[in-house]
């Protein structure tokens, strides 16, 4: 049990730390201090020991030198219990510092701020507080490190149990966190110079790119039984990665994607949504005055693809809607919240996963996406492009009526959530016939008309939505003999003159977004 007798606190975040050093003191434990934490500390009347005072050496060039030292990196790595390293310590007036409470400049914060300029980035690159925790957690053995403020109460209360001092495995496991921690920051600070130059210009994606992510959870299997797998979170709060499972099996990782899935579509809708999601595509997706309604429109688009689905809404999960899901097989249903007797029904369903993802909106903030390919990593922003209808443009002769607009602009939202080629059929807020993954796009086309028929639903006046040009007629051809009435598609192709001319023929209103939305 490494007892404690002499510790180094030296933070920017403040927080908490009055507190620590106060039970540290309690404890017995001598506290030496950098200049802000030691003013901090004193204010409270908590005896400390400045840095500079115990080195001899003064604090200077404005803080840049403050603790790098000999007398404080011998201090964190001298190897307890090692006669030669105690005398040559010993030798040089070095005393072991056990417990080291460090936390850094804010770099990120700081280049978050977008009146950040380079200077103030490079000045808030913290050197001292990085390389003592490093020495520290490498001499894990010996040295406590603390570098989250979260983790003050464990150790407080660790010391408490057993007379002032700290077991190896949190000795251990505070140190992984720091290299974990020094990792991400001079990640941080990698990516940021390097997607910069001396004179300022500056490229959205940095030439040399760090990522570090946290494991969640491992998971039972990949896409198939044969593949391992695992979930990390990428630290940014929100998303499946911070959502609450309230009941059912374990989540899996198709599970997992297709509920990021789930999730972003119905965020895409201020009315209530319901979207049922298969295999990465949604299967059946509707709007609803309630959301019992949403979900029965939903559900209707294509129950047999349904079967062993995920479903998600964008409001809070109510008793009747729970009620119904639970007559179906369905592998998950998540929402912003379950109601408390919506809970008490799905609890009956035991298998069935439950998940609250509370603030939907982290499916909106801006990001990147990443693909791993063999030898590389591909990066581009998420699809979240503003669309914006009055840029929206009619070709047709005739202009879609007020009914066929709503109905457009439903499609097209659905449609940027289908893996291309993708083409979807709706009418009044609910989809009738989805063609999804299609290699052609007449394909996808005959395949969405093919279902909603065979559904019995009736296309006549239904909305299409193409998640890209048509590069041909054909596919305009095919639309309309099912009975559709208005399209609405990016445009750009070299055939579109014969693509609206096919349009006009068969009286349908033509909408041109300017936008594609593949989804590979
Ligand atoms: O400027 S530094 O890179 N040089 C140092 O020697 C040094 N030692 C500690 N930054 C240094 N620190 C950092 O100062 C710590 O990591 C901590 O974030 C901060 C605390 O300073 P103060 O106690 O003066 O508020």
């Amino acid at each position: 049990m490494g007892e404690i007798t002499r510790a180094l606190i030296s933070v920017s975040d403040k927080r908490g730390v009055v507190d620590f050093a106060r039970r540290l003191r309690d404890f017995g434990v001598e506290i030496l201090s950098t200049g802000g934490t030691a003013k901090v500390l004193m204010a409270d009347g908590i005896a400390v020991q400045e840095v500079g005072d115990y080195t001899g050496f003064p604090e200077m060039l404005e803080g840049r030198l403050k603790t790098l030292h000999p007398k404080i990196h011998g201090g964190l790595l001298a190897r307890r219990g090692n006669a030669d390293h105690d005398r040559q310590i010993a030798e040089h007036d070095i005393l072991p510092i056990d417990l080291l409470c460090v936390n850094l400049y804010p770099f990120a914060g700081t280049v978050a701020h977008p009146d950040c300029t380079l200077e103030d980035a490079i000045e808030n690159i913290d050197i001292g507080g990085p390389t003592m925790l490093r020495a520290g957690a490498k001499n894990w053995e010996g040295v406590t490190v603390l570098v989250d403020p979260d983790d003050y109460a464990h150790v407080l209360q660790e010391m408490e149990q057993s007379h002032g001092g700290v077991g190896a495995a949190t000795r251990f496991h505070l140190a992984t966190k720091v290299f974990a921690h020094t990792a991400r920051y001079d990640g941080a600070i990698a990516n940021y110079l390097s997607s910069r130059n001396a004179e300022g210009q500056h490229s959205q994606f940095p030439q040399t790119l760090s990522l570090q992510f946290e494991k969640v959870q491992e998971l039972r299997y990949g896409e198939n039984p044969h593949q391992a797998a695992a979930f990390y979170r990428d630290g940014s709060g929100g998303g499946l990665a911070d959502a609450h499972q309230l009941q059912g099996k374990e989540l899996s990782y198709n599970n997992i994607g297709d509920g990021d899935a789930a999730v972003a579509l119905v965020m895409e809708f201020r009315e209530l949504a319901c979207c049922v999601v298969k295999h990465g595509n949604p299967c059946g997706v509707a709007l609803g005055q309630d959301l019992l309604s949403a979900f029965q429109r939903a559900w209707a688009g294509d129950p047999v693809s349904a079967f062993g689905s995920i479903i998600a809404f964008n409001a809070p999960l109510d008793a009747q809607t729970a009620e119904l899901i639970s007559s179906q097989f369905v592998e998950m249903v998540l929402a912003p919240a379950i109601l408390p007797d919506a809970r008490l029904i799905l609890a009956k369903k035991k298998n069935l996963r439950a998940l609250a993802f509370e603030d939907g909106h982290a499916w909106q903030r801006p990001g990147w996406e990443y693909k791993r390919v063999r030898g590389g990593l591909l990066v581009q922003e998420f699809d979240q492009a503003m669309e914006m209808e009055d840029d929206w443009q009619v070709v047709s002769t005739r202009a879609p009526s007020l009914q066929e607009q709503r109905d457009l602009a439903f499609v097209w939202r659905v449609g940027k959530y289908v893996r291309s080629n993708a083409i979807v059929y709706g009418r009044e807020g609910q989809t009738v016939g989805i063609g999804a993954g299609q290699m052609s796009r007449v394909d996808a086309a005959r395949c969405g008309a093919a279902k909603a028929l065979d559904l019995g639903f009736d296309l006549h006046g239904a909305a299409l939505a193409s998640d890209a040009f048509f590069p041909f007629r054909d596919g305009v051809d095919a639309a309309a003999a099912a009975g559709v009435k208005a399209i609405i598609q990016p445009g750009g192709s070299i055939r579109d003159e014969e693509v609206i001319a096919s349009a006009n023929a068969h009286g349908i209103a033509m909408v041109f977004t300017g936008v594609r939305h593949f989804r590979h």
